[in-house]
């Protein structure tokens, strides 16, 4: 049976209840607070049709091409021995050769934009940053980003951002 929390209909997290609306999927949440805060700090929807429609592009490549890989590596080698279940190694191998490809378009990406979207930290760099933290914490995942020196400077700089590092002394990192 699905426990649905929040109206999370397949029973998982992250779901809000903001007053009376309730919603869920981590990505819309994301970009329900920035518009709903968008008078406050950072600008991360971007500032023009044109650049909100880079923000979108780059914000799609993280869900169609860097998540679709990135999340089962991590189920895998960070959720699964947590749970003492096995996991799938020939699986993951077969996921970190098709994710050299991707970290190549994005080290290209990073090689002439300090940003993904551009000059600005925006929401497509944001929603990279979950994941993007899991696989920094798996050796050779980690090795696969720092061999890549455009994208070895985004993440040192998004990361260096307060909000990152109040996030982490919250999680107890
Ligand atoms: N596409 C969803 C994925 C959510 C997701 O994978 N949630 C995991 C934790 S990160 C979960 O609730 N797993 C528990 C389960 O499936 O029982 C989102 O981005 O919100």
């Amino acid at each position: 049976m699905v426990v649905q929390l929040y109206g999370q209909p397949f029973g998982q997290v992250p779901a809000i209840e903001d007053g009376d609306f309730k919603l869920f999927e981590s990505r819309a949440i994301a970009r329900y607070y920035a518009t709903k805060y968008s008078d406050q700090g950072t600008d991360l929807l971007g500032k023009s049709l044109e650049h909100r429609a880079i923000v979108d592009q780059w914000s799609d490549v993280e869900t169609h091409y860097f998540n679709v890989l990135v999340h089962p590596i991590v189920i895998n080698l960070v959720i699964k021995p947590r749970l003492g279940e096995e996991c799938d190694i020939g699986l993951v191998e077969e996921l970190k050769v098709k994710l050299e490809v991707v970290l190549d378009v994005y080290d290209n990406r990073l090689a002439s934009n300090r940003f993904l979207a551009g000059d600005e930290f925006t929401m497509a760099d944001l929603t990279h940053m979950p994941a993007m933290g899991y696989l920094m914490g798996i050796t050779d995942l980690n090795r696969m980003i720092k061999a890549r020196e455009n994208m070895n400077r985004w993440w040192e700089e998004i990361t260096a951002r307060p909000a990152w590092k109040k996030l982490m002394e919250m999680a107890g990192h």
